[in-house]
């Protein structure tokens, strides 16, 4: 039986020795920032609704005060949160990789402010917002926090929104693209904190083993893509990542003095 130590040596060995990565990540890797994951988001009050009934066009239509609410409670969150130990990794890692990729199924700002310089966001911003209706950009007024409603659209009188991708909506086209050329090139990905159910995210990860990549994955639990991953590693990220980091580290010491 492989224990975690060989298994994270494994993966670090891995991570030194090739050219291009794509770390993709889900709810799982701001967990530990206190940022519910999207299976928990729904905590306390919020626990009696659907999220994928809420993040809806459906949903908005049907209660723009309710999900106007719902995001921005968890916009205040993300605002009051700080990036944690693996987000910290994963910015630490963008600097000694050759070729470093970060998809983001996430909507918070952790990556970027942990120090992640280029991330790809596939299912937008929570801290930007839209008109629902002509597309228009809006920045939050005094007040528009605190409102009951969602502001509407100077331009068409539609509803403001986040600027996020609802379910049953196209992903931003760029972003998905960039996403899906990087996993075809890749030749690791680093999977943390992703349950692997919402596609067509969730794909990534098989395109990628599909040309080639191994597959190293960080969770609390087996999750969807458990069977395509080539390495497990189970346990928080916060924890996870920052020691596969010094194991990195150990192994470009090491090859240092060959
Ligand atoms: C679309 C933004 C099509 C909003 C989100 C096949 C192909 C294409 C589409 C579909 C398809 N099958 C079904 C669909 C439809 C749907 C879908 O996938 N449904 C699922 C539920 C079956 N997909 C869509 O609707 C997508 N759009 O396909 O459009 C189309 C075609 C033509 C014309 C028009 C449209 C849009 C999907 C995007 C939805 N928006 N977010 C918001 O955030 O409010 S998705 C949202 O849920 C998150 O962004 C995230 O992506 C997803 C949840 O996934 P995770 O991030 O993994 O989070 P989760 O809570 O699930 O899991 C957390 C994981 O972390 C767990 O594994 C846990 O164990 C682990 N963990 C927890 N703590 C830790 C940890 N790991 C490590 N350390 C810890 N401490
Ligand atoms: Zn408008």
């Amino acid at each position: 039986m492989i224990n975690q130590h060989e298994l994270l040596t494994t993966a670090a060995r891995l991570l030194v020795d090739v050219h291009c990565v794509v770390v993709f990540t889900g709810a799982g890797v701001s967990a530990e920032s206190g940022v519910g994951t999207f299976r928990d988001a729904l905590t306390g009050l919020w626990s009696r609704f659907d999220p994928q009934q809420l993040a809806s066009q459906e949903g908005f239509a049907a209660d723009p005060g309710l999900v106007w609410r719902w995001y921005i409670e968890r916009l205040t969150t993300i605002e009051n949160a700080r990036p944690n130990r693996g987000h910290e990794a994963l910015a630490a890692m963008e600097k000694i990789i050759p070729e470093f990729v970060l998809v983001t199924q996430n909507v918070d700002d952790l990556h970027e402010r942990a120090g992640n310089r280029h991330v790809l966001h596939l299912h937008g911003h929570i801290g930007r917002f839209r008109c629902n209706g002509c597309g228009a950009a809006y920045s939050l007024r005094a007040g528009d926090r605190e409102a009951l409603m969602p502001p509407c659209c100077t331009i068409c009188t539609g509803y403001v929104r986040p600027a996020v991708v609802w379910f049953g909506e196209m992903l931003p086209e760029q972003e998905l693209f960039e996403a899906w050329g990087a996993a075809e090139r890749c030749d690791v990905m680093l999977v943390v904190g992703a349950s692997g159910v919402v596609y067509p995210a969730a794909q990534l990860p098989a395109v990628a083993q599909r040309h080639g990549a191994c597959i190293i994955e960080v969770n609390l639990e087996e999750s969807a893509l458990s069977e395509l991953a080539d390495i497990t590693l189970i346990g928080p990220s916060g924890e996870i990542l920052p020691r596969l980091l010094d194991a990195m580290y150990a192994c470009e010491a090491k090859s240092a003095f060959r």
